[in-house]
């Protein structure tokens, strides 16, 4: 029997590998990797394995062992379920991720998988979604809008407009989940941002903006929230979504916004994140719609500061962060996942671009490590990105997997020379580059396109749709 596996007590996500396998691991990972030692140029780029086995072979490089072994030097023996899929998580992406050289982003590859929807004839398997179906035109579109834009024929463009339409309330003025559902703000979020990457002005032009306004208002709620439908869950998701439609249609009012910054400041937590609610457990999702609502209502660099406590909220940030694996989790002790590499990792974009110097030289956390954790750990061999390994991918964790790859690989600023400050354009008024190859490797293979960091959409949709509307009267 071994004497117990040390674990740590403040970081208990850091794994030992056994010293026998470690061995065995090693004196493969030098049979696949060549001489040991040997400098590997960090651009060359390599394709990774489909065998499992050969990929996990390949498991740690001896400063891997190392940093893990140093890391273990805090110890608690306590095991629960959390802590033993916490090890099982790091374990294997540790395996997967190795030193000096990153895969390449398989773009052909997720490119078909992103098309499966776009056939608008899905499996049987999809009916679950079956109140989904705006999503699951914004995400395959938004991500193929920054992996591969040429992907999106005009066929493809032009059975957007009349599918979404098909999703309209025509009752309440939003959009459901499915033909014949009720408004709901998620499917409304969706929908508009499917309608934006469409670019289909005639669809643009049937929507009645006074009647969203309308269902708008009437999912607002006295205390500055808002509820996702009418008698529905009050949520941060819900102030996210509705503003950021808002936005796109140019129906911003003071009316609709009174009390909502503050509504937005009531969930921030103890710990520094934000909560769904007031008083709710701070969540990577709800923080990133929290700090986006304020970048909506107001110019963030005044907005972040007056609503939010931005040290605690950059704490908490921070700590979402793990090693080995190099992605975010969600929240306080759960397990890293690809889609927090936008709902955590689209927080830096917008803190780095707001407040400059805040995340200065790149010491809060390391956009190296994200990139090594969505390109090595996230990217599934049927196509499409995923959670963690051993999960399968999906349209939704490949959207938010990619959007965390172009936040990595983009410096993002708000540029408040770009429009005239008033309410409603404060969220078009961001920029981006390329980030310096100091901070990480932006090798040309595996870049993908800037996007919008408020609306999470490729660069310049949001403001098409946006200054279309705005050329006519507020609610014509
Ligand atoms: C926890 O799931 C997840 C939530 C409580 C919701 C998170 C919110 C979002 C992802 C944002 C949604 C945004 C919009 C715009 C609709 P879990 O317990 O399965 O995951 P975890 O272990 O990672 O916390
Ligand atoms: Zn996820
Ligand atoms: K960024």
């Amino acid at each position: 029997m071994r004497p117990p596996v040390p674990r740590a007590v403040f970081r208990p996500r850091v794994v030992s590998p056994s010293s026998e396998s470690s061995a065995s691991i090693e004196s493969t990972t030098t049979s696949l990797e060549g001489t040991p030692g040997a400098k590997k140029n960090p651009r060359t780029p390599k394709t990774f394995s489909t065998n499992p086995n050969i990929r996990m072979a390949a498991a740690m490089t001896a400063e891997q062992n190392k940093v893990h072994n140093e890391a273990l030097s805090v110890v608690d023996s306590l095991i629960t379920e959390s802590s033993a899929t916490q090890e099982e998580t790091a374990r294997l992406c540790a395996g997967l991720i190795l030193d000096g050289q990153l895969p390449v982003l398989q773009r052909q590859l997720h490119t078909d998988f992103l098309k499966i929807p776009m056939t608008f004839q899905l499996p049987p398997t999809f009916t679950g979604l079956d109140a989904s179906k705006p999503w699951l035109m914004y995400w395959p579109l938004h991500a193929l809008g920054i992996l591969d834009p040429d992907s999106r024929t005009d066929d493809i463009f032009s059975r957007i407009g009349p599918s979404v339409m098909a999703c309209l309330d025509e009752k309440e003025g939003g959009f459901g989940g499915g033909n014949g559902q009720t408004a709901h703000l998620a499917a409304t979020y969706a929908s508009l941002n499917a309608l934006a990457m469409s670019g289909d002005k005639q669809v643009w032009a049937q929507i009645n903006r006074r009647k969203l306004y309308k269902w708008l208002m009437s999912v607002k709620r006295p205390d500055g929230g808002f509820s996702m439908h009418v008698g529905g869950e009050e949520d941060v998701r819900a102030v996210y979504c509705a503003l950021a439609s808002a936005a796109l249609m140019n129906i911003i009012t003071p009316e609709l916004v009174e009390g909502t910054a503050e509504w937005v400041s009531r969930c921030q937590t103890y710990e520094g994140g934000i909560g769904g609610a007031p008083c709710n457990e701070a969540h990577g999702g709800y923080a990133f719609c929290g700090l986006a609502a304020l970048c909506i209502l107001g110019n963030p660099v005044e907005m972040i500061p007056k609503y939010l406590d931005v040290d605690g909220f950059v704490q908490w940030l921070s700590a979402r962060q793990y090693q080995p694996e190099g992605g975010f989790s969600g929240r306080t002790n759960k397990l890293v996942d690809g889609c927090y590499s936008w709902w955590v990792g689209g927080c830096w974009s917008i803190l780095e671009g707001a407040l400059p110097g805040i995340t200065a030289k790149d010491v809060l956390w390391s956009k190296a490590d994200l990139q090594k954790y969505i390109l090595f750990c996230c990217q599934s061999s049927r196509g499409g990105l995923r959670d963690k390994p051993g999960k399968s991918s999906d349209f939704y964790h490949s959207c938010y997997a990619l959007s965390g790859l172009s936040e990595v690989q983009h410096r993002y600023s708000f540029n408040p020379k770009l429009r005239v400050a008033k309410p409603g354009e404060y969220s078009f008024m961001w920029t981006s580059e390329l980030e310096s190859p100091d901070i990480v490797i932006i090798d040309e293979q595996n870049i993908v396109g800037p996007l919008n960091p408020v609306h999470v959409l490729p660069a310049g949709v949001g403001e098409r749709m946006h200054d279309f509307y705005a050329s006519f009267e507020m609610l014509e």
